[in-house]
């Protein structure tokens, strides 16, 4: 049983729902018409993920162009980013790789990244395939996952994914360095199975969404 602070933050274009998934994580709410963020805002939550506690600190940055610049005063303390898209626009897709590109360049070396396709509730105006974001995620070995902030699908168990991937407390930047930058490690890999994407065409060999393997995790290994 352990105690730990982590801090995340929410990237991605605006209107894709960043604070919406906080909000249903955070106070289990939903708001259809919500204002978009002023900078950024600021919460925690705590849970409980295989018995040990997660006190998540979470940076949730707005999405307009004018705030761009302001980015990586949340991303540099970050041990976990959430890059975000929103499943019914396709361009909202393409800016997240503009963000991994930032972070693998600008970002701590050790983040664990994860990608959320949003808005899966609204299959009939889908616009990216599940299966291409998937691959997309695998390459660069973030964990990835399609959720909706309105009917909850996915949104606890990304914060879960997220924290079964952080690096032991103890690992440190010359370590992981002297290993050829293979440094995320996953804390129980068993317990990460069918939590993630469970159900969805997502689950495949692997038993869920997560794409975060011990190999694919290389990509999320930044040079500094
Ligand atoms: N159908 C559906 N609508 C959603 C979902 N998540 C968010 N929305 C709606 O999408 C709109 C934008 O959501 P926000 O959470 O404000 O988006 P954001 O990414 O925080 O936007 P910025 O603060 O401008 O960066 C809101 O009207 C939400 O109600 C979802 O999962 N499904
Ligand atoms: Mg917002």
């Amino acid at each position: 049983m352990s105690m730990r602070d982590v801090k995340v933050c929410l990237l991605g274009e605006s209107g894709v729902g960043k604070s919406s998934i906080v909000m249903r994580f955070v106070a289990d709410k939903f708001k259809q018409a919500l204002e978009s963020t002023i900078g950024a805002s600021f919460m925690t939550k705590t849970i409980l993920v295989d018995e040990n506690t997660y006190k998540f600190q979470i940076w949730d940055t707005a999405g307009q162009e004018k705030y761009r610049a302001l980015a990586p005063m949340y991303y540099r303390g970050s041990s976990a980013a959430i890059i975000v898209y929103d499943v019914t626009r396709e361009a909202s897709f393409l800016a997240v790789k503009g963000w991994v590109n930032e972070l693998q360049r600008h970002g701590p070396s050790r983040i664990v990244l994860a990608i959320a396709g949003n808005k899966c509730d609204l299959e009939d105006l889908r616009e990216v395939r599940e299966k291409d974001a998937q691959e997309y995620a695998k390459e660069i070995g973030a964990i990835f996952c399609e959720t909706s902030a309105m009917t909850s699908v996915n949104v606890a168990e990304l914060f879960q994914a997220i924290a079964r991937l952080l690096p032991p407390e103890d690992a440190t930047d010359s370590l992981d360095q002297q290993r050829g930058g293979s440094n995320i490690k996953l804390r129980n890999n068993r317990s990460n199975r069918g939590r993630c994407c469970g159900g969805g065409p997502a689950a495949g060999d692997d038993g869920g969404g997560l794409q975060a393997s011990r190999r694919s995790q290389r990509g999320t290994s930044y040079p500094s």
